[in-house]
């Protein structure tokens, strides 16, 4: 199993409800409002590692929420703030909304972002206290969060793609120049997914991808090979490792163009890249022949370096070779994108429909913090509520869509008579 795209749900916290408490103390009349604010819901945060090298934990773990913050208590005592939950993705994961946009490439070993945040606490019933209002009987409840669904779609960051057929030696060479230790063997598709290894070399140090499963119709979806083209995607040199003694009847020379072909039919950027070629198996019969054949041909286009990966016969030459064409090429960058936030930060926006003569409906993102924070129920709160209105331009507004005394207004759940 190898997992490189999957969805995943994932929610913040709400915020803790304000405290409407009334400060209570024997012999003491209306002691005040002492209600405590209510604690901030846990963020959800995205820290990229390289200890992964797949998304196949997020098969069995696919919800993602983080704490929900305390209410307020008594003698303003403050909610605790929820817990954050940390979702560690590997390097080079894309996380997107469900319309498919970018909201963050996780680019860095060690990036951190805060891709939710909590819903805030609500305020105390302290915080409404005025002179004509002495005991404020309510209390902002905290905001709700929602959940959201987001696709991670992991683009292997690497400075080295290590491209060709099966069998040709691919994971031998990752094993020969760095720290992995890949699966070989004598038959086809022995790697089923794209291995990292560590190469330290000529006091620099780069990552090396095996790419594995190219096989004819990549490209056009056949065998694993779509899928891992995507990982060639954001390496800065590709190494092109043939069988050069051609030991399973194909000819060398095909097999090159072929891989080529279906690596730039997948995406003809990729011809921007370097590519240094790895004439391996040179133990072989047959092998000289085609060596000569194949620098004929492509030798003043490419460094070719004839190898026996498996006696490290030629590995000084390609490291001195790659470790020279990378210090020449600049840096991998970011995708470019413009983020796309989850959550849009609600405003006082909102608009009037005229449901029919008369009755006037306010919706909006206003209308919806009111609905959420305010408590309706009693008289207090009601005035609070038309104070909220008046101050945000809803009353003249209403008026000027030709509200007049006695017109019902309806705001969210609330139905009143407009008085002018
Ligand atoms: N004779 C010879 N055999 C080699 C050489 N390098 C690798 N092999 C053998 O070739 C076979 C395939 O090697 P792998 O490294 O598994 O090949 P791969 O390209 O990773 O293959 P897939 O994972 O199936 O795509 C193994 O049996 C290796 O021992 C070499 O220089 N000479
Ligand atoms: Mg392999």
């Amino acid at each position: 199993m190898f997992i490189d795209k999957v969805k995943i749900y994932i929610k913040s916290g709400n915020g803790g409800n304000g405290s409407a408490s009334l400060h209570t103390e024997k012999y003491v009349n209306n002691g005040g409002p002492d209600g405590g604010d209510g604690g901030k819901g846990g963020d959800v945060v995205f820290v990229a590692t390289t200890a992964e090298n797949t998304l196949n934990a997020f098969h069995y773990q696919k919800h993602f929420r983080a704490g929900d913050g305390q209410n307020g208590g008594r003698q303003r005592s403050f909610g605790k703030q929820g817990e954050d939950i940390v979702v560690k993705v590997p390097v080079g994961t894309v996380i997107k909304d469900s319309e498919g946009r970018i909201v963050c490439d996780m680019f860095a070993d060690g990036q951190r972002e805060v891709v939710l945040t909590g819903g805030k606490g609500g305020r105390g019933n302290w915080h409404f206290k005025t002179s004509r209002r002495q005991s404020p009987s309510f209390a902002e409840h905290g905001v709700k969060t929602q959940e959201y669904e987001v696709t991670l779609e992991l683009k292997t960051i690497a400075d080295v793609g290590l491209v060709g057929f099966p069998n040709v030696g691919k994971s031998t060479l990752l094993s020969v120049v760095s720290d992995a230790k890949p699966k070989i063997a004598n038959y086809h598709f022995t790697t089923l997914s794209p291995n990292l290894g560590v190469v330290s070399a000529y006091d620099s140090t780069f990552v090396m991808a095996d790419i594995p499963g190219l096989i004819e119709g990549a490209s056009e979806g056949a065998g694993l090979g779509h899928s891992f083209l995507r990982h060639i995607e954001r390496t800065r040199l590709l190494v092109h490792v043939l069988d050069i003694s051609g030991s399973e009847n194909r000819d060398p020379l095909a097999d090159f163009e072929l891989i080529n072909n279906e690596i730039f039919t997948y995406a003809p950027a990729l011809r921007q890249l370097p590519m240094i070629v790895v004439a391996n198996k040179m133990d072989m019969p047959n092998a000289e022949t085609n060596l000569q054949r194949f620098v004929d041909k492509y030798g003043e286009d490419y460094t070719v370096v004839p190898m026996m990966t498996l006696i490290h016969e030629g590995t000084e030459q390609l490291l001195n070779a790659i470790v020279h064409t990378l210090a020449q090429l600049p840096p991998l960058e970011p995708l470019s994108y413009t983020p796309v936030p989850l959550q849009r930060e609600p405003d006082d926006s909102f608009d009037i429909d005229i449901l029919q003569q008369d009755v006037f409906e306010v919706t909006g993102d206003l209308v919806e913090q009111l609905a959420r924070k305010v408590n309706l129920d009693d008289y207090d709160s009601f005035a609070y509520f038309q104070k909220v209105l008046r101050n945000k331009g809803v009353i003249s507004a209403l008026r000027k869509a030709g509200a007049k005394d006695g017109s019902t207004v309806i705001v969210g759940d609330i139905e009143f008579e407009f008085v002018d």
